[in-house]
């Protein structure tokens, strides 16, 4: 009796201890620029559940903001990136994300001109899934601005 209860023990232990490992994955940089040529150079982010994430976003383009700025909205899991970069055109004054919509938005750095940096620091979502990111200047995720944070 006494043996079972201290392999009991030992299992709980062990399930506690392995928990804290998983929720403890070390935080990810993720550094992700763009261009005058309509591109995120980073089109997939894989994170654990709940892990820290940190993206750095940088526009390295030369083109003026008016014409050519950048963000980096990532967004809810079932939602539709391109209904939100449709509402954004819109959206001008609220630097294309639209206020309406900011329930669908889990992390965004905001519209960044040339040579401007931004970053957000956030936690990945504990339910695995593919969750969008969109840069919502008007034009540009129908140009090829997107990619996607798979969490596994
Ligand atoms: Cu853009």
């Amino acid at each position: 009796m006494k043996t079972i209860r201290i392999s009991l023990l030992a299992a709980t232990c062990l399930a506690v201890l392995s928990t804290a490992l998983a929720a403890s994955a070390p935080s990810k940089t993720i550094v992700i620029t763009a261009n005058d040529s309509l591109r995120f150079s980073v089109t997939s982010i894989t994170a654990e559940p709940g892990q820290t994430l940190h993206v750095q976003f940088h526009n390295v383009g030369n083109l003026p903001k008016d014409v050519m700025g950048h963000n980096w909205i990532l967004l809810k899991a079932d939602q539709d990136p391109e209904a939100y970069a449709a509402m954004a055109v819109g959206a001008k004054a609220d630097n294309f994300e639209p206020k309406a919509l900011s329930g669908q938005v889990l992390a965004a750095v905001p519209l960044l001109g040339p040579g401007e940096t931004g970053d957000v620091t956030f936690t990945a979502p504990m339910k695995p899934g593919t969750y969008p990111f969109l840069c919502s200047f008007p034009a540009h995720y129908a140009a090829g601005m997107r990619g996607v944070l798979v969490v596994e």
